[in-house]
């Protein structure tokens, strides 16, 4: 059934639209990637999503790749997502009582990542870090945080400092706002540098509550971590007491059912996720070692709460998303079509002469414009970034779409098929001889 959009906007265009948007909201978005600035030119509207496909409001087919950030790792309007929805509507929408459905989710999170005692569910990545990191500092009484530059996770204060994603693709990695006096807590180091990071542990170790890592960063582009860089991390932080937080928020459920943790061999002690595990709607969970968790209110003296944690609509979409992603054994499938989209870019861009690395891990990708191989967000730096917003604009006309930043991931889903990839390579052939 198609619903009725507000008023008069089944007529309209993105160009009018973003225009009336720019009266309601700073920059026209209500989040900052979605302005294009990185990559110039006005962003679309969309009327509607299925499988690997967006609609634009002016009428355009795009193959996507950005799956709304990660969540839609069964490409969008899932009948299964659908149907577990519609369903929990019909009971109510939000009770602010716990409800069962929590505890089959949780039932599923703890079967799948085997590091996770205990968890609690919140409303966003966001929300999830920063309430890790709070409860990290309560359960060791010490301030300090240590993370990676250009690691994003999410836009709690303590962790806007050098930070990727938005913040760097618009160029303010330290955002306004943040007390100077809390930011000081937190120390950030080159991602796989073994001797800062020894460095950093020699001189600070007993000030430290937390590192937070994306264990494969994905909010500077996307690269891995060297071989021996996280388990070094791991006894570093056993020896010195600090608790280890994965962010898992895009490599959760994703890359494997047990995440990043799981491909990388890595315990940490808390965890962070969403997207995923709240099937497209807004959702987040922390959890890990249970006398960790066992400080958080209302068993111990780390407040924290949400009207909407475990919302059952945002529950009932995650148990379906996970549910689902088991019964067509997607990893497998996700593996083989990421080789494939590996294989046609990296043939392509050597068949146009242009210098790139292509960086992925499962369904998570990557594209930058440099000769130079990327291990941290220096190397990520290179990357030619008018080149990029090319090449972005070159592949929108041609009917993909690629994230509007050289600084985010790219994510494929089951729904994308090979003939996508194969449409997808043939229009980076093309884009690639006119950059
Ligand atoms: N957290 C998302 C991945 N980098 C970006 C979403 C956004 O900033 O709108």
């Amino acid at each position: 059934m198609d619903l009725p959009l507000p008023t008069d906007s089944t007529r309209t265009t993105s160009a009018a639209l973003f225009r009336e948007a720019l009266d309601h909201f700073p920059g026209g978005v209500n989040s900052p990637v979605r302005a294009f600035r990185a990559v110039g030119g006005t962003p679309f509207f969309v009327d509607s999503a299925s499988g690997a496909r967006l609609r634009t409001v002016d009428g355009a087919e795009l193959i996507d790749y950005v799956g709304t950030w990660g969540p839609a790792i069964l490409g969008h309007a899932h009948p299964a997502i659908i149907g577990a929805v519609q369903a929990a509507a019909g009971r109510g929408t939000s009770f602010g009582v716990s409800n069962p459905l929590e505890i089959e989710l949780a039932r599923r999170v703890k079967a799948w990542v085997p590091s996770i005692q205990k968890l609690r569910f919140c409303n966003s990545g966001t929300e999830a870090c920063m309430s890790a990191l709070r409860l990290a500092r309560g359960f060791t009484g010490r301030d300090g945080v240590v993370k990676f530059d250009g690691c994003y996770h999410g836009h709690g204060d303590s962790l806007l400092v050098k930070a990727g994603s938005g913040p760097l693709t618009l160029g303010q990695p330290d955002s306004a706002g943040v007390p100077a006096d809390l930011a000081r807590h937190t120390r950030v180091l080159p991602f796989n540098d073994f001797e800062a990071l020894e460095h950093a542990f020699s001189a600070w170790g007993s000030e430290l509550a937390c590192v937070i890592l994306e264990l494969v960063p994905a909010n500077a582009g996307l690269y891995l971590p060297r071989p021996g860089f996280l388990e070094r991390l791991r006894t570093l932080c056993t020896h010195h007491g600090v608790v280890l937080i994965a962010d898992e928020v895009m490599t959760g459920f994703r890359l494997a059912r047990g995440g990043a943790q799981e491909v990388l061999g890595l315990t940490p002690d808390l965890s962070c996720f969403g997207k995923i595990i709240g099937g497209g709607l807004p959702v987040g969970a922390f959890g890990g070692r249970g006398d960790i968790m066992d400080r958080l209110a209302p068993l111990g003296p780390v407040y924290q709460a949400g009207t909407l944690s475990g919302n059952p609509l945002a529950m009932a979409a995650g148990i379906a998303a996970l549910d689902e992603l088991a019964r067509v054994d997607a990893y497998p499938r996700l593996e083989a079509l990421g080789r494939l989209l590996e294989e046609g870019m990296g043939e392509a861009a050597r068949s146009a002469g242009v210098a790139v690395q292509f960086r992925r891990i499962g369904s998570m990708f990557c594209a930058y414009f440099t000769d130079r191989p990327v291990w941290n967000l220096s190397d990520a730096l290179t990357s030619d970034r008018s080149r990029f917003a090319r090449f972005f604009h070159g592949m929108l006309e041609r009917g993909v779409y690629l994230a509007p930043s050289q600084f985010e991931a790219g994510f494929l889903s089951t729904a994308h098929t090979e003939e996508d990839l194969r449409a997808t390579v043939a229009a980076a052939a093309k884009v690639f001889r006119v950059l």
